[in-house]
């Protein structure tokens, strides 16, 4: 079972991560009218990559005995000054998501749930993985910007990633 508290703040949780996954839909859907193509195809598999975690959350809380309950999800913004931007807000909403896991594993801790704790161990290695990912990117970005051939490239080499 978990605690009433431990439930709200998990179903918090799915809600947050299905959130990241509009975010960078909707940042994949501005990459495409710009005609990035390979961005927009990086960050359409990271969107989906968040609706697992979501889901993942999902599952968790009805192996505990628990209850789902889905809220609305926020509108996410639209426009962007550009490539870079959008790839600042990635690290930006990463270092978000990392402090949202982090009061969760706190909460898990207060609550003496050492199931749950274990379980967002993965959350916090994967926010590791996320925030390394999301600031090598950006730095690649900030180095391209200036030449239009560089961000070609990038937007080549972004668009070589497969969903695992
Ligand atoms: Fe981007 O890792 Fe989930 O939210």
């Amino acid at each position: 079972m978990l605690s009433e508290k431990m439930e709200q703040a998990l179903n918090e949780q799915v809600n947050a991560e299905i959130y990241s996954g509009y975010l960078y839909l909707s940042m994949s859907a501005y990459l495409e009218e710009a005609d990035w193509p390979g961005f927009a195809k990086w960050m359409r598999i990271q969107a989906e990559e968040e609706l697992e975690h979501g889901m993942k959350i999902y599952d968790y809380i009805i192996r505990k005995g628990a209850r789902v309950t889905l809220k609305g999800i926020e509108s996410p913004q639209t426009e962007w000054d550009g490539v870079e931007a959008i790839f600042e807000h990635v690290l930006e909403h990463e270092q978000f998501v990392t402090s949202l896991i982090n009061n969760l594993v706190d909460l898990a801790i207060e609550e003496k749930d050492h199931a749950t704790n274990l379980f967002l161990q993965w959350y916090v290695e994967e926010q590791v993985e996320e925030e390394e990912n999301a600031m090598d990117n950006l730095a690649r970005i900030q180095k391209g910007k200036d030449s239009i051939d560089a961000l070609f490239m990038l937007d080549k080499d972004f668009g070589a990633r497969q969903a695992e």
